[in-house]
């Protein structure tokens, strides 16, 4: 062989070799570089329920909520219990934490909440007052929480759960006396407290988007009908309200097609759309002897993907404020201790680990 034909030869071997050991590398580094994650997957953020206890003091909670989330609500710390235990007291320690944790980390912060009917301390259940002193504690307490968290909360959810689920009516008092369903805000303030809580709200911090949160959308009838007639009224007023939150609290034999329709008639709105605290329930029917079996793990991850994929599919993009899951762990789910039952409502087990569920969110964040 001619020399020249030679060193060829090797030449192009030599090529050869070089080529194929950078294919080797880049997939390699192409395979480690596809660690799919929910906020790395989902087209919007993604958020959870979280608390100050869970981010201060649990390595695995921190860990996940590091990895997987980049959005993060206030489970309990910012409502009014805790944040105005007495008049004109006022506490912020345990929304701190939460606030500092999520500008450390570059978390999106959405503060829930400023006005509910329940998580409210004993001086205001029992306060006695003309309705300018009522006027007045409300605005107070919205005012003050919004200025303190000026800058460092982007979004709020001002009024929660103000609509009955029996008639569509605004909860005024009890439905039936003392079953704590009643408002003493819609009791104290007339109809149109609601546009004021906003509009306290927004004169405080002008640059935070605002909120209504509430429940039961998916279910469509006259719940959802009244929400939609009252957002849509403020709307039209000028009443400075940029978002709905519809929870998403269902269970696994959930209506798919009452929340796709749901998803369609908020997204129509023109406002902003936030699931703002989706579980999915296995136990609705509170069995005792309820065993999480694959099958049942199956079907919650369907219903997850399923959420994901319409979520992405009626709202659209400029009006995805995000998939917030309210706590991600099972460990952490209202759930089992409010209902008193068995569950595991959430994407992770127990242990912090990745259950079907997970990756039924996944997939429907990326098919
Ligand atoms: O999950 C929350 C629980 O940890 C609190 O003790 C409780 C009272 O503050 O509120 C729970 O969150 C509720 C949310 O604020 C509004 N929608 C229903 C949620 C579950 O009850």
């Amino acid at each position: 062989m001619p020399a020249r034909l030679k060193n060829y030869i090797c030449f192009a071997l030599f090529c050869g070799l070089l080529l194929a050991e950078g294919c080797k590398k880049n997939s390699s580094s192409s395979t480690q570089s596809v660690v799919a994650t929910l906020k790395a997957s989902a087209p919007f953020p993604m958020g959870s329920a979280v608390t100050s206890n869970g981010i201060l003091s649990n390595y695995y909670y921190q860990g996940v909520l590091l990895t997987e989330y980049n959005s993060m609500t206030a489970d309990y710390e910012m409502k009014f219990d805790i944040t105005e235990p007495q008049q004109d007291v006022f506490n912020y320690a345990p929304g701190d934490a939460l606030v500092n944790f999520a500008a450390q980390h570059h978390f999106r912060m959405h503060g829930h909440n400023f006005i509910w009917h329940q998580a409210l301390p004993p001086w205001v259940l029992t306060f006695q007052g003309d309705t300018s002193a009522w006027e007045s504690l409300f605005k107070t307490h919205i005012e003050t929480e919004a200025i303190h968290y000026k800058g460092k909360v982007a979004s709020w959810d001002v009024v929660n759960e103000a609509i009955r689920d029996d008639n569509g009516q605004l909860r005024n008092r009890d439905a039936t006396p003392g079953d704590g369903s009643g408002s003493i805000w819609r009791q104290h303030l007339g109809p149109d407290y609601i546009a004021r809580a906003f509009v306290y709200a927004h004169e405080a911090d002008p640059n935070a988007l605002l909120f209504y949160n509430d429940y039961g959308q998916e279910w469509g009838g006259v719940k959802l009908d009244s929400m939609i007639s009252l957002v849509t009224g403020l709307k039209k007023r000028g009443i400075p309200i940029s978002g709905i939150g519809m929870q998403m609290h269902i269970d696994i034999n959930a209506d798919t097609t009452g929340i796709a329709s749901a998803l369609k008639r908020l997204a129509a709105t023109g406002l902003l759309v936030h699931v703002s605290e989706l579980d999915i329930s296995v136990n609705p029917g509170a069995d005792p002897n309820i065993v999480f079996t694959s099958a049942l793990q199956v079907k919650q991850a369907a219903l997850y993907q399923f959420i994901a994929e319409t979520y992405r599919a009626s709202v659209p993009a400029a009006q995805r404020y995000g998939i917030t899951t309210w706590e991600f762990s099972d460990a952490d789910s209202w759930i089992p201790v409010f209902f008193n039952r068995k569950d595991w409502p959430l994407p992770f087990d127990a242990a912090y680990k990745k259950k079907p569920a997970y990756y039924g969110l996944l997939r429907g964040l990326t098919n």
